[in-house]
């Protein structure tokens, strides 16, 4: 059984949509984190180290970062299509577009709104500006980050350039908003957006 440690409107409302992509039987334990605004407390019944969401049970054990639950859980179901095969040639961009998301998306986004000088060389990831461009620019080629298929990769880091959007942290262009739109279509993520 899998039981996802969640808050409603959260990053793990991604988890949501995976699962509601997948249409495998899980469970949601509503939990409490803390917020912005100094409210709100970790939930004790959370098994995420830093009692963060999203956090995962699966029989007995626990997975915890948005890309490895995606990776664990698109893994576990090879037969649903949102993951390549260890052999399939696209297997290499799908896992980059899936460390992509916590590794640099979100470090150069949340930078530039706490306006953190982008140093060259010192930083893991890219500044803010290239990151847009290269957002931009592959999902101009391509309607998928991996191609013309959805992919996994589309709720982890797709989901993130929608959230970021909607934060005006990320920069709506109409590459980014044709994008999301079409992500936003999609049955199980209005489901999961429902959760
Ligand atoms: N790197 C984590 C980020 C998880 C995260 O920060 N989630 C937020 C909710 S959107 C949270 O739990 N915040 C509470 C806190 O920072 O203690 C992931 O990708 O899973």
């Amino acid at each position: 059984m899998f039981t996802l440690f969640h808050k409603a409107k959260s990053r793990s409302s991604s988890i949501v949509w995976l699962f509601e992509e997948l249409g495998v039987p899980y469970e949601t334990k509503e939990v409490s984190i803390r917020s912005m605004d100094g409210s709100g407390a970790i939930d004790p019944a959370n098994p995420h180290p830093h009692g963060k969401v999203p956090a995962l049970e699966h029989d007995g054990h626990r997975v915890f970062e948005i890309a490895a639950i995606t990776a664990y859980l698109a893994d576990l179901f090879p037969e649903k299509g949102l993951a390549p095969a260890p052999s399939d040639p696209l297997r290499g961009e799908y896992l980059s577009w899936l460390a992509y998301r916590p590794g640099v998306l979100e470090p150069a986004m949340m930078m530039r709104r706490l306006s953190v000088k982008h140093v060259y060389g010192a930083m893991g990831w890219a500044p803010a500006y290239e990151v847009e461009a290269v957002l931009n620019q592959t999902l101009s080629e391509r309607a998928y980050l991996l191609g013309e298929n959805f992919s996994a990769a589309d709720i982890a880091t797709g989901g993130a350039i929608d959230f970021l959007m909607k934060f005006k942290l990320l920069t709506a262009t109409p590459v980014l908003k044709a994008y999301t739109e079409s992500l936003a279509a999609r049955p199980a993520y209005q489901k999961a957006m429902a959760v």
